[in-house]
């Protein structure tokens, strides 16, 4: 995969070219080579989004977000799939940043 790296990329190009990179690393794995069965998207979640889903390791969890994602019903998730969980977390990351940093700025105020 390491082809569609570019010297030239942007920060947000290069995090697009991971995301392309991480999915396949593990889509690769069994089955169809583009979509992530329930052992290959386990995987994933554990060893990439440990520290967000805290619960991988376990398998009713692993069934929930396969059964979220798994839009078309075909018990593998596809790239688009896969996108939208990471869109919805980096909402969240985002969301949590924006109320971290109000909190922050209220507390750095009554200290003044
Ligand atoms: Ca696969």
């Amino acid at each position: 995969m390491s082809s569609i790296n570019s010297e030239n990329a942007s920060t947000l190009e290069s995090a697009m070219q991971l995301m392309i990179q991480t999915f396949h690393k593990y889509s690769g794995n069994e089955g169809d080579k583009y979509t992530l069965s329930r052992a290959e998207l386990k995987e994933m979640l554990t060893q990439e989004l440990g520290s967000y889903l805290g619960n991988a390791q376990d398998q009713d969890a692993v069934d929930k977000v396969m059964g979220d994602l798994d839009s078309n019903n075909d018990g593998e998730v596809d790239f688009t799939e896969f996108i939208i969980l990471v869109g919805a977390l980096t909402v969240a990351c985002n969301d949590f940043f924006l109320e971290y940093h109000k909190d922050g700025t209220k507390k750095n105020t009554k200290k003044e």
